[in-house]
């Protein structure tokens, strides 16, 4: 078209002026831009979190750019897509983030300078994105990082709840839960896509209808929600793309319940009508303890069906039938919480395609990829049967006909065997019958992923032993990984600067293997100095923060030894908090000349019970109780203190990581599938101390055993360890600390007892006892090492150094080329 008597196309460009700059005087201009007319607060007085806003808001306007192109260029390439669907992610703040993989950060920072505002405080501004609870949450988030980087086309989809994990607080060393309604001060990070949204439905009964002259089943829904889609857009580091992570928000469909408004009653009827909204409000903070939950079912259901619709759209804008689908389209099961998609997927192609069932299953199994993030059999999913049939019956009609295949199928592969048949079956009998929502992955699945070498051994050994027999080709293992542009670049500057200045390039940052060339600088002197310097002005910002947090000093001359994760039996926080008691027991008995030879200790705990947790929720009272005694012994001193820092989440963990001696990862054997906080320490210079559990083997492997603090029984022992009577097993100090809990030493008498009832007389699941010699020992190890100052510089420069393998962007190029068959494509600049 023509406009003024000029091309349209030519007068916009014109206008447009190009792309944004990134010199700071046009970063000022565009805060003061957003200050004014975004912000809507005069340019001669703003503070720091309208300054925030309105820098973020500048931020989010070059990530725009990138977005628009990045779609674009993906558009016209139509390459095979990547669909990560995920119900969590732990993203945490953006700015900071998006103004490193924008390669904007400096220039904000004098940006600001010039207008009498500090970078670093601004970025503390934001709260936390946290929509999803600990470990395979934040590692979406290092996926997407990864994928925006290496240039994939990938997807994020998810869901957007209006309430995050919930914040803990500590009263009286209780946790106590608050709600964390996240978006009340807005969110510059996300595009409201009004006219993005698809109707989702619910309940209802299943007909038989005759199409085109053929039999089939038409769906007759109760209820309709409608899905709202909010962009967040996830930049890549040295590449102008820009992925997108769509979250879908609930919201009342406009054909909702005409009747009520007709009846007069139309107070109500809004009332109802809002309803909807809730099926987006909460996560569920219940870290992998499933109980079969209608809200929860019809969480997973809504982002499935949104996500599936939008995704088919966008194939269907391009193709004209579905012979191309498996060739355009990946999509990847974050654990079985959206694997519900398997169903609504065939009952699009089946109900909305009449594809036939051959047809659309042959379509369905080569789509579909699963991984899963648990050893625990209790965490996997089971839905009840009639729940299902009440919320989804045409879903549940496709998973019988789904099993039916699959039950005939193996019958003719291994006989009679009911045991084996009734084990796998995607039904399970009983008084209440359910869905195994993990068999029904497997069956539907072309890959099954683990997420460390020991987790696919326990695979294929314990959890899904029947499965892997019967298709081991679909088993595979990519090892976990995080990414190193938060995990250093944000969270660390002063590290990543000098990682740099030693290598001589950046390109490290997306390069991760030649992080392997500071190797052989371990033992310089003048690296070493400087190494140190940084683990120092990272301690001090730490200990800065412990005072404000609780009160408690800390010498910077201490070991700061941190253990920070959700608080569950099996992570064996409260092995860690013995410990503490055995070492203040031992020092308390010292003769003097004796203290002058221990090696102070700040011990940090850090970590989040899940609300319906009583166990976890004693063992943060115990850290507290214990922490109260310890911290006001002035006998004691700086010797030893303990500190349990509140509202662990990822931003403190961004914070405490860099500031960190050594860390602890001491999970009893075979039951953390793979850790990932270790790799964080591990790329930031701390040394670990470890059992061999999850990915620590292959950590091993790469830094060396003589470079770590290893314990404890390993995996193959645990089983026959469980069979003896554990109250032989445990050594006498353990006996001792033990006591001094139940006895009282720490007040709180009758509510620890339940506690040690877990560790005592006979029971000790999780092998504290016949661990704890073990345990003492790698810590009296560490003490060793920490005198001897050289040395101990040179472990911790090998810890970075060869930490290249625990990358995510190593994750995902695995993942790529092994289960997802995707190439990158890279938007030009
Ligand atoms: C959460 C809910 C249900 C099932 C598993 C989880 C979970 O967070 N699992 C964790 O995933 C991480 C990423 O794969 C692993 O590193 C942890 O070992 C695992 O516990």
């Amino acid at each position: 078209g023509f406009v003024g008597g000029k091309k349209k196309t030519d007068r916009m460009f014109e206008l447009m002026d190009g792309f944004l700059k990134n010199d700071p005087v046009s970063l000022q201009k565009d805060i003061l831009h957003h200050v004014e007319y975004t912000v809507a607060r005069s340019r001669f007085s703003f503070d720091d979190f309208e300054a925030y806003q309105a820098l973020s808001h500048s931020v989010r306007d070059r990530l725009i750019e990138r977005w628009h192109d990045t779609q674009q260029h993906f558009k016209k390439k139509d390459p095979k897509r990547l669909y990560f669907l995920s119900l969590e992610f732990l993203m945490g703040r953006s700015l900071s983030n998006s103004v490193i993989n924008l390669g904007i950060r400096d220039q904000c920072a004098e940006a600001l300078s010039q207008l009498g505002f500090e970078y670093e405080v601004l970025a503390e501004q934001e709260g936390d994105a946290a929509l999803g609870n600990g470990g395979l949450a934040r590692l979406s988030a290092c996926q997407m990082d990864s994928l925006a980087t290496l240039d994939y086309p990938a997807w994020g989809y998810g869901l957007r709840y209006q309430y995050g994990l919930f914040r803990q607080i500590i009263l009286d060393g209780f946790q106590h839960e608050q709600p964390d309604y996240w978006l009340n001060f807005g969110n510059p990070w996300e595009i409201e896509r009004v006219h993005v949204s698809y109707p989702v439905k619910f309940y209802g009964t299943v007909k038989e209808d005759v199409v085109n002259g053929k039999k089939c089943k038409v769906w007759i829904p109760g209820e309709t929600v409608e899905a709202v889609a909010y962009d967040n857009p996830i930049p890549g580091y040295g590449t102008r793309n820009t992925i997108n992570l769509r979250l879908w928000a609930a919201k009342p469909s406009d054909g909702y319940d005409i009747e009520s408004y007709n009846t007069g009653d139309y107070i109500n009827a809004i009332v109802n009508r809002q309803k909807a909204e809730i099926i987006s409000n909460v996560l569920y903070p219940d870290d992998r303890s499933y109980q079969g939950k209608e809200l929860r079912l019809k969480q997973q259901y809504f982002f499935v069906s949104a996500s599936l619709q939008d995704i088919i759209r966008r194939f269907k804008d391009v193709h004209g039938n579905f012979d191309d689908f498996p060739d355009k389209v990946a999509l990847q099961l974050n654990d079985t919480h959206p694997s519900i998609s398997i169903a609504e997927l065939m009952r699009v192609l089946l109900d909305e395609e009449h594809l036939g069932w051959k047809k659309s299953w042959n379509i369905v199994k080569k789509v579909f990829s699963f991984t899963t993030h648990t050893v625990q059999p209790e965490a996997l999913e089971k839905v009840p049967v009639d729940l299902f049939q009440n919320v989804l019956p045409r879903h549940l009609q496709i998973i019988y006909d789904i099993n039916f295949a699959f039950m005939e199928e193996l019958k003719k592969k291994i006989g009679q065997d009911y045991a084996r048949l009734s084990r796998m079956s995607i039904v399970e009998e009983g008084a209440v019958k359910n869905i195994r929502v993990a068999n029904l992955s497997i069956v539907c699945s072309h890959t099954v992923n683990g997420v460390s070498r020991a987790h696919y051994e326990l695979l294929k050994t314990r959890v899904f032993t029947d499965f892997y027999e019967l298709w081991p080709e679909k088993f595979q293992y990519k090892t976990n990984g995080v990414t190193q542009r938060r995990w250093i670049v944000v969270s660390n500057p002063s590290l990543c600067a000098l990682i740099s200045k030693w290598l001589g390039t950046e390109s490290w940052i997306r390069d991760i293997d030649l992080l392997a060339r500071l190797r052989e600088y371990a033992s310089n002197s003048d690296l070493q100095k400087e190494w140190m310097m940084v683990k120092k002005i990272n301690k001090m910002r730490l200990a800065e923060y412990i005072e404000t947090m609780s009160g408690v000093k800390v010498s910077l001359d201490a070991m700061f030894d941190v253990q920070i994760k959700r608080i569950h039996e099996y992570k064996r926080q409260l092995l860690n908090i013995l410990g503490v008691i055995h070492r203040y027991d031992c020092i308390k008995n010292m003769e003097k000349n004796e203290r002058e030879k221990v090696v102070p200790r700040v011990c940090i705990i850090g970590g989040k019970a899940p609300p319906g947790y009583e166990i976890a929720k004693k063992i943060i009272k115990l850290c507290h109780a214990v922490a109260e005694t310890i911290n006001n012994d002035n006998d004691v001193g700086d010797l030893l203190k303990l500190v349990f820092i509140p509202d662990y989440n990822v931003s403190v963990a961004e914070l405490v990581i860099p500031g960190s001696d050594l860390s602890q990862h001491i999970s009893t054997a075979g039951h953390e599938a793979s850790g990932t906080g270790s790799m964080k320490f591990l790329m930031n210079g701390c040394l670990l101390l470890a059992t061999a559990d999850g990915s620590t083997n292959e950590i091993i492997e790469e830094i060396g055993a003589e470079n770590m603090f290893i314990f404890g029984a390993k995996i193959n022992e645990v089983p026959a360890l469980r069979e003896k009577d554990s109250t032989i097993k445990a050594p006498v100090q353990f006996v001792r600390v033990v006591r001094m809990v139940r006895d009282g030493y720490f007040g709180f008498k009758d509510y620890f007892k339940s506690l040690c009832d877990t560790v005592e007389n006979g029971k000790d699941f999780y092998l504290l006892g016949s661990d704890f010699a073990s345990y003492l020992e790698a810590q009296a190890a560490a003490d060793r090492a920490y005198v001897d100052k050289k040395k101990w510089n040179e472990m911790s420069i090998l810890c970075t150094a060869s930490s290249a393998r625990f990358s995510s962007d190593r994750t995902i190029e695995d993942y790529a080329e092994k289960t997802w068959g995707i190439q990158p494509c890279k938007c030009p600049f």
